[in-house]
């Protein structure tokens, strides 16, 4: 068979709604896309958990300090299950990591922002697991297999951190005039960002189309956000907080809520390594890698040890 009935026949799979598997025959770009996708996503799930982290030794109570920790490390899961879905690529995942610290590799431009108050535990919970539920429910539907059934266990996480957090929230609104104060703030920085979540606009979006042909991707970049924005608009009410953004209004037409001008610059600027925190998230993950090298040897040790004594006792038998 040449490459393009091998090509021919994957797209007839692929538009059938079969699940290519990694031993399957995939276009190189298909490949690299995936890997180039899953990857920046388990970075971000793994930057993700520096944020919030800041916020385990101040949280106000031991309840919140339990979900907090709980959310948190559920992070780090789910970065580890996306680094295994990439290694089915055969990418290593020494490689993605080294690229990471390295500052070579993206990871979601929301991480880069400051977590400055309690609230911003709130907002995160609410608004970027929120986004990225959004983002991640039809990935379970994703033509990569092992990509599609990661996301299912993702997504109902995620389901219980975008509660807690609209909790927290909840709870701040219904509290003394400067809790809701510090909610409203909260709301005010964690907004525009995290609709630049959803990636460059349609027009600008160099991967979607490709992605969209290749069910990678189900929705475009404008469509989920559109999504989000609808979504969003009446918890922000329930809240009693307003949304920062004097253009948002409902067309009863289309039945969507129109939304402002989202500041591009920033978006680029932030995903080009000059936002707030992108050094600060850096050093902290090398920081991280370092700290935890003496885990990873006696890890390795162990298991390299278990194999010597299977071996032996093989030989003894
Ligand atoms: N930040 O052509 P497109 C979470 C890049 S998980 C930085 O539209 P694509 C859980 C993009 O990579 C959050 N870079 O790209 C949590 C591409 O660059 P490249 C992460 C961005 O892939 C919650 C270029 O711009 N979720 O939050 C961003 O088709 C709370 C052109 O863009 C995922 O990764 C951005 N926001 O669409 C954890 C979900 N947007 O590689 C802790 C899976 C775009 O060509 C606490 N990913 N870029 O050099 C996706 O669905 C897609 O990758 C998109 C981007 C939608 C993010």
């Amino acid at each position: 068979m040449t490459t393009i009935d091998l090509e021919e026949q994957f797209m007839k799979r692929v538009a059938a709604d079969e699940k290519v598997e990694p031993k399957d025959w995939m276009p190189e770009k298909y490949r690299k896309t995936l890997i180039r996708q899953i990857a920046q996503h388990a970075h971000s799930e793994v930057v993700g958990m520096l944020p919030e982290a800041n916020y385990i030794s101040r949280a106000p109570s031991l309840r919140r300090k339990a979900a907090l920790l709980a959310k948190i490390q559920d992070e780090g899961g789910h970065g580890l299950y996306l680094y295994c879905a990439a290694e089915t690529l055969g990418v290593e995942r020494d490689t993605l990591i080294e690229e990471l610290h390295s500052g070579k590799a993206k990871y979601s431009s929301i991480f880069n922002y400051p977590t400055l108050s309690w609230a911003d535990m709130g907002a995160i919970g609410w608004l970027v697991d929120g986004a990225a539920i959004l983002n991640q429910v039809p990935l379970c539907k994703c033509s990569y297999g092992p990509y599609a059934r990661a996301m299912v266990r993702v997504c109902k996480e995620e389901s219980f951190h975008q509660r807690q957090g609209y909790e927290i929230l909840l709870t701040l609104c219904n509290g003394s005039a400067d809790q809701k104060q510090m909610a409203q703030d909260s709301l005010n920085r964690w907004w525009w960002p995290s609709l630049m979540m959803f990636g460059p606009s349609d027009a600008d979006s160099t991967n979607s189309e490709y992605s969209m042909k290749t069910k990678i991707k189900r929705f475009s970049n404008d469509e989920l956000r559109q999504k989000f924005v609808d979504a969003t608009k009446p918890q922000a009410d329930i809240l009693g907080l307003t949304i920062p953004d004097p253009d948002l209004k409902f067309n009863e037409q289309t039945r969507h809520w129109e939304y402002g001008e989202i500041d591009w610059e920033e978006f680029h600027n932030v995903v080009q390594g000059n936002g707030v925190c992108n050094k600060i998230r850096l050093r902290e993950r090398n920081e991280a890698w370092d700290n935890g090298k003496w885990v990873r040897e006696a890890a390795t040790a162990y298991a390299e040890k278990r194999e010597q004594r299977k071996n032996e006792s093989k030989q003894v038998a």
